[in-house]
């Protein structure tokens, strides 16, 4: 009996200085103490034994179970903190690592554009303004020749909010505002976000861009309308770039029409044309509403329509930039998924 538990010590102890790590040394400590470890085993032997043996033999298992258990814990905590001397180690920072770089981010396509078309117009002498986006009714719509009743009302159907203030549909109300100042001559651009009651699809949101300039002073005509708005084509689109005005009608301009600008991929080419996904073979693109801005609204605005007169022209930025960057649906220019951002 007593040389199997000199067996069990020197086995044990020798595990023990063997175990290389906490896990290693958690195997031996149930392979010695578990249930059926050899000091549990070593006790049960106990049963066996003459009322004499008894107490030399129960004595020398205590021992020995001392003994082991004293030396597991010292193994333990050495190798405890020989663990937490290795964490600390590879947690130490170097400072010869060169830094992370910084993702610098960029500019939104919509930004890009507006941008680009202010600056366009800046260079030309004109200012850009701001107004709200909440507007009276007074401003989005009564003031701009469009009454109560007018169908207009229902094309640019709009969000009502309390106090039968709407969010603007166009930026107009914005050169509405500048008129009222009463300080003239004016050239004025105004970019931002207007507002309609529309379904969000492919080509429509509730919320988009425009961009509406005003120019107003004495003796201006249909020719300096013309003038400026060459002059953006050709800065947007290049020096070939031509442009077709249609008539059309709007209640704030008389007359109006519709600009189009010569088709950027096929330039109208006959050659090129009729296979053209850009135009979809018409040759042109539609880029913006324009026209002589009605006597009546000059005249809401204080200013003599005899006296004084001005052009006025508007257009959207989301499908400029769509129509820049070969996007085929709005909707990516308003999810802001990074992926898609980063692409420009
Ligand atoms: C357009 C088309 C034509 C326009 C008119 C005015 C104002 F305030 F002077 F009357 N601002 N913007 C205008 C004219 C806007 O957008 C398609």
């Amino acid at each position: 009996m007593k040389e199997e538990l000199l067996k069990i010590e020197s086995e044990t102890l020798a595990n023990i200085q063997k175990a290389g790590d906490l896990r290693d040394l958690e195997q031996i400590r149930v392979a010695t103490f578990g249930k059926k470890g050899a000091i549990t085993n070593a006790s049960k032997v106990m049963g066996s034994l003459t009322a004499e043996e008894r107490p030399a033999f129960g004595q020398m298992v205590n021992q020995l179970k001392n003994q082991l258990e004293e030396a597991l814990n010292a193994k333990w905590a050495d190798l405890e903190a020989k663990e937490q001397v290795a964490a600390m180690a590879a947690e130490v920072i170097d400072v010869t690592m060169p830094g992370r770089a910084a993702s610098m981010g960029k500019k939104h396509p919509m930004t890009v554009v507006t941008e680009e078309i202010c600056d366009i117009f800046l260079s030309m002498g004109y200012e850009i303004v701001h107004g709200p986006d909440v507007e009276t009714d007074y401003h989005n719509f009564e003031a701009l020749n469009i009454p109560k009743n007018h169908p207009a009302r229902d094309e640019q159907d709009t969000f009502y909010v309390e106090g039968g203030h709407v969010l603007r549909t166009q930026t107009s109300p914005v050169q509405i505002r500048k008129m009222e100042e009463g300080k003239l001559p004016i050239a004025i651009v105004a970019p931002g976000k207007v507002f309609r009651s529309d379904e969000v699809d492919a080509t429509h949101s509730p919320v988009f861009h425009q961009l509406e300039g005003l120019v107003v002073d004495k003796g201006i005509h249909m020719g300096h309308l013309k003038g400026a708005l060459n002059t953006l084509a050709k800065s947007l689109f290049g020096d070939d770039a031509k442009t077709r005005f249609r008539p059309h009608h709007f209640p704030f301009t008389e007359p109006s029409a519709e600009m189009d600008v010569s088709c950027f991929a096929c330039g109208g080419d006959e050659k090129k044309v009729s296979g053209c996904r850009v135009c979809k073979g018409e040759g042109w693109i539609e880029l913006l509403g324009c026209g002589m801005v009605h006597p009546n609204v000059l005249q809401n605005c204080g200013i003599d329509p005899e006296e004084y007169s001005g052009f006025a022209f508007g257009m959207g930025l989301e499908r400029i930039a769509m129509q820049r960057y070969n996007i085929d649906d709005m909707r990516l220019l308003f999810e802001n998924d990074v992926r898609f951002l980063s692409q420009f």
